[in-house]
């Protein structure tokens, strides 16, 4: 089967009901984000960043996956598929796609915040994470979440899948975030490369792009069943 690889951002949980980051009315507008998604806003106010996530962990656990999540993980019957994600929400796992890697993190997970790269993830329910709360190694639990100014681990593994897709779908990421926007770079000549996204996109002129505009959960289902009679 053809290699299918998606790299989706915020966008495709926006019909979820999950805020996006840069839509106006957006995350970013509520919260600054260097007070709530740096290393130092941990540092200097832990209680108002454990807020935030509690906050958004909330909503993501009430959320949904949409229809553009499940067309996703529907079309792993036509194609071999892989989803890179910047999104910390599970909703592309809740649909049902079997091979997700997340850039950024997963929101309900918890880690060590002493020790960089520690793999020892709590689950983190509707409870949250609280001041107090203990990361196996004994520091203060934190989200598993890659702040700005962190590194991203996953990006060298998210290059070599990207560079075996036939066909890169780009959907819902405004391409701002680094180095994860400079994964469409590394897409191998001749793959066919689709970008969803409700708005207009300032796409690379140096890259062949196939701009399908529009909301997620209604484009996509649209394109995947094109992209399998091709
Ligand atoms: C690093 C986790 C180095 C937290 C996130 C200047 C220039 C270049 C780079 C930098 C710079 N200054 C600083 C940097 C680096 C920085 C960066 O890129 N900053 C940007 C803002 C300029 N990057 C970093 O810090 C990264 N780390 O570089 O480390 C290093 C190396 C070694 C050692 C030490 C350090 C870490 C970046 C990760 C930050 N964490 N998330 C959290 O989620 O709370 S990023 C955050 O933005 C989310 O993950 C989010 O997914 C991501 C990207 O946003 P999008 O997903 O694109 O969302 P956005 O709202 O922007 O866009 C939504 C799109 O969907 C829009 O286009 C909209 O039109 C569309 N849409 C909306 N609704 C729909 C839709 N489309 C279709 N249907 C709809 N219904």
């Amino acid at each position: 089967m053809k290699k299918l690889v998606v790299l989706s951002g915020a966008g495709i949980s926006a019909e979820s009901g999950l805020g996006t980051f840069r839509d106006k009315g957006g995350l970013w507008d509520e919260y600054p984000v260097e007070e709530v998604a740096t290393y130092e806003a941990w540092l200097n106010n832990p209680s108002l960043v454990l807020d935030f996530y509690n906050k958004r962990r909330e909503a993501v656990l009430s959320a949904k996956p949409n229809n553009a999540h499940i067309a996703l993980a529907q079309i792993e019957k036509n194609f071999d598929v892989t989803i890179v994600t910047q999104n910390i929400d599970d909703l592309h796992e809740r649909a049902g796609s079997k091979d997700v890697l997340h850039l950024h993190g997963q929101i309900l997970l918890g880690k060590s915040s002493v020790q960089e790269g520690d793999s020892n993830f709590v689950n983190v329910g509707a409870e949250g994470i609280k001041l107090g709360d203990r990361a196996p190694d004994g520091s203060q639990l934190r989200p598993h979440v890659v702040w700005f100014g962190e590194p991203v681990p996953n990006i060298p593994r998210a290059e070599e899948i990207v560079a075996e897709a036939e066909i890169l779908i780009i959907i819902g990421t405004s391409l701002n975030v680094y180095p994860a926007a400079n994964l469409l770079y590394k897409a191998r000549r001749g793959a066919k490369i689709y970008l969803v996204d409700k708005n207009d996109v300032n796409a690379p002129k140096s890259i062949s792009v196939h701009h399908v505009k529009g909301e997620a959960s209604k484009t996509l289902p649209q394109l995947l069943s094109e992209i399998s009679k091709i």
